[in-house]
């Protein structure tokens, strides 16, 4: 990666992926794009232009225009969002990723899209999900990441286009929240601990998925990026994952560093279905293999972290 065009950097993964990437590549190699401009650091810190990821001719104008050699693509509705709006959804992200796969054709670029542990169903094995194995998905979202993950697959084996992606948990950060996710629960605990010292959940107690740290997983897609090719067997969906955890888990981990913290629930039966028809915890076995996948943070040490930044953020 040299140069690179990011869209939906705005969004809870782009905007600490993109400050990472000038740090490491040159603040004017790395071009941020997103539908809206909210003159935050990723808009000033380097090069920003709008984009509508729908518009497959702008897109391939601003790739042409920085000359870039690769294209992160990360605009798309989350899985809640997605169940309310599923035809906007199918628009979006389907037709956003057709757009950006097709441009990495045309120009030779080397492409990164997210997958989800949204792309497994209900029934797929629950507990130490295979890397390999069913997946039948019940929501759009679902639909939308299996059908990325196998469009990807193909424009690498039909068009030789350098493809990756991994099957992201929910991620967890302090910087930008996330909006219209199943596992936005894991995040707002955090910030209402800090604010409030209270949280209601609208996931069950004893619903597991699985987590990770926003670090690590800025970190991972670098990684994947710079792994070498001809060692990847699983190109565009590998199973990432730092921790399987319920909301209590998270609950008491926080009551760790804010022991008057308390937990209440008030179930979403939207989401609540949702989460219950993704796994418990996903392998990440053949991440570790062919490249070297490792997340630094467990619940514990992501608590801490979180709860340190969040009161510089939200209290002083
Ligand atoms: C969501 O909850 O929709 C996302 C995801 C796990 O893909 N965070």
């Amino acid at each position: 990666m040299k140069k690179v065009l990011v869209t939906g950097a705005l969004g809870q993964i782009g905007s600490e992926l993109v400050m990472e990437m000038r740090g490491i590549y040159g603040e004017e190699n790395i071009i941020a794009t997103d539908i809206r401009d909210n003159g935050s650091k990723v808009v000033t810190s380097g090069p920003f232009e709008l984009l509508d990821v729908t518009d497959g001719e702008r897109m391939h104008d601003l790739a042409k225009k920085h000359q870039v050699d690769t294209i992160i693509h990360l605009a798309a509705l989350l899985s809640a969002t997605a169940e309310q709006k599923p035809l906007l959804a199918w628009n979006l992200n389907m037709g956003g990723l057709v757009n950006a796969l097709e441009i990495a054709r045309q120009l030779n670029l080397q492409f990164f899209t997210p997958s989800s542990i949204g792309a497994f169903g209900p029934s797929t094995p629950k507990d130490q999900t295979p890397q390999d194995t069913i997946q039948r998905p019940t929501t759009m979202y679902g639909v939308n990441k299996v059908s990325g993950e196998l469009l990807s697959d193909y424009y690498f084996h039909k068009f030789n286009v350098d493809t990756r992606g991994l099957r992201f948990p929910g991620l967890i950060s302090y910087e930008t929240l996330p909006g219209g996710g199943t596992t936005d629960y894991a995040v707002d605990i955090y910030y209402q601990a800090v604010m409030k010292g209270h949280y209601e959940s609208f996931i069950d107690r004893g619903t597991f998925m699985d987590m990770m740290y926003m670090p690590d997983a800025v970190k991972s897609i670098i990684d994947l990026m710079e792994a070498d090719s001809s060692k990847l067997i699983h190109r565009n969906a590998f199973n990432v994952s730092a921790m399987s955890v319920s909301p209590e888990m998270i609950g008491q981990s926080i009551q760790r560093f804010i022991p008057d913290f308390t937990l209440r629930y008030k179930v979403d039966p939207v989401r609540q279905q949702i989460a219950e028809s993704w796994p418990n915890a996903i392998d990440a076995s053949a991440a570790k293999q062919e490249w070297g996948f490792r997340a630094k943070y467990d619940l514990e040490a992501m608590t801490e972290d979180m709860l340190q930044k969040l009161k510089v953020k939200l209290i002083s």
